[in-house]
């Protein structure tokens, strides 16, 4: 054993002295483009025309598809006009529907941002610019299937109808609010929209839909899932173990990657956006990956469609990364000016993804621009109306939400004795307090 050992250092020390003239190792530290003060130029970036890339069959061979992770499926051209073969060909009625929800989703965001800046809330989130994200999924998926958001899909909520006071009051964390102030402002919950409870933990909601996908194909149901999260997300553990499972058992399910090239201060390349696309980490996995522009909503309708129908033929999941912008703060605690440049979204060749389904409806002749500051109007006064209606349920600090109390209810069917003596025990201190 000690010749062993002696040896194999003599050995070791040799190997050191024949690498004495290698250069010494070093680690790539990836640095963003642009950083403040710095003119952003995107023009070496590649942007495929719309209409170029092939519209495989559902249920082909993940095998065969590996372009489509690399490339960039996109519908609308710089006209507004729709093109190629996934041009979903949606009825007027549709693309309006979809085009007023975004709109909505915007008008909300704005509202629930002044609220915050006013004190009203202690946070909120907007989605500028990834609206068609969410709302061209809510307009492919059947309205009963499971969605597993991130914080930055309220417009799946809104697609869906569900009512915007209802979500003002959870923001509020007032008495109106059905959860009961337990969640933190904007992470929403609603069984009867099908839409699961928002978690600040990123990528939780990954393994979760896929658990949930795979109990649907268990019970022999026709509900498929669908979960998104962030490029910066998909460094997590999470996402990788519900990517294995989801292709081991070719799970029901949609996994939504949203590239919008930042997480808070912390730009895609941390995420390995250098290295590849996140829609190709679909390939090791054997899942179907399609890469697609995200701010183009029937893009996205289009591949949620394509994806929705894999999956309820049994065929199995598909990785979708949307490639957007985040044109705005990561949250109302963020500044994003501190570390990007200012110009970055207004350079970002993929526009914005209101202005492009309008174009696009003005192009057909179905919309026009009075309609479209008619609508605009007409929702900004909805917002109103609904933030007047929900901050009479309470803003923060008011006072107004529900009894403290009530903060040890709902995890025992039965309150345990030790809950009843800690309850008891706050409110002797409230009392004693004089409050
Ligand atoms: C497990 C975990 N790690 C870190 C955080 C802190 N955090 C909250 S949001 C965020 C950035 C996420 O970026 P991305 O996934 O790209 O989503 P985006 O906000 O861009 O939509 C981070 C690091 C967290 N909430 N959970
Ligand atoms: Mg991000």
């Amino acid at each position: 054993m000690g010749d062993r050992g002696n040896s194999g250092a003599g050995m070791a020390g040799n190997e050191q002295e024949q690498r004495r003239n290698l250069p010494p190792l070093r680690l790539h530290v990836p640095e963003p483009r642009f950083r403040p003060g710095d003119v952003a130029d995107f023009s070496d970036l590649e942007i495929p025309a719309a209409g170029m890339m092939p519209r495989p069959d559902e249920g082909g061979d993940p095998a065969n598809m590996h372009d489509l992770a690399y490339g960039l499926v996109r519908v609308l051209d710089a006209e507004g006009k729709a093109v190629g073969a996934w041009d979903p060909k949606l009825p007027p009625e549709t693309l309006i529907r979809m085009l007023r929800a975004m709109a909505l989703t915007r008008a909300f965001d704005q509202r629930m941002f002044r609220a915050q800046r006013q004190g009203k809330t202690s946070f909120y989130m907007k989605s500028t610019g990834e609206e068609a994200v969410s709302i061209g999924a809510a307009a492919a998926l059947a309205s009963d299937d499971m969605c597993f958001p991130s914080y930055r899909q309220q417009g799946v909520l809104i697609a869906r109808g569900w009512p915007i006071i209802d979500m003002m009051n959870q923001i509020y964390s007032n008495k109106g609010d059905r959860l009961k102030g337990r969640q933190l402002p904007i992470m929403y919950s609603a069984r009867e929209a099908s839409f699961f409870s928002i978690s600040g933990n990123l990528a939780t909601q990954y393994p979760q839909a896929v658990g949930w996908a795979m109990a649907s194909a268990a019970r022999g149901d026709t509900r498929i899932a669908a979960t998104w999260c962030g490029e910066g997300s998909t460094a997590e553990g999470d996402f990788h173990s519900a990517c294995i499972f989801a292709s081991v058992y070719r799970a029901p399910v949609i996994l939504n990657v949203v590239n919008n090239q930042w997480a808070i201060s912390s730009f895609s390349g941390f995420a390995g956006a250098e290295a590849t696309t996140f829609a190709a980490r679909a390939i090791g996995y054997g899942i179907a990956g399609l890469r697609i522009d995200g701010n183009d909503a029937l893009a996205v309708y289009a591949a949620t469609r394509w994806a929705a129908d894999r999956a309820r033929a049994n065929h199995g999941p598909t990785l979708i990364e949307h490639f957007t912008y985040r044109a705005e703060g990561h949250s109302t605690s963020d500044d994003p000016g501190a570390y990007r440049s200012a110009d970055e979204g207004s350079q970002w060749p993929l526009g914005d993804p209101i202005a492009r389904l309008k174009q696009h409806c003005i192009a057909l002749g179905i919309w026009d621009e009075d309609r479209h500051a008619a609508m605009d109007k007409e929702l900004a006064e909805q917002v109103r109306d609904a933030a007047r209606e929900a901050e009479k349920n309470g803003i923060l600090g008011h006072g107004l939400h529900h009894p403290m109390e009530t903060m040890f209810e709902d995890v025992f069917e039965q309150m345990p004795w030790h809950l009843k003596e800690q309850q008891q025990a706050m409110l002797d201190e409230w009392k004693a307090a004089g409050l």
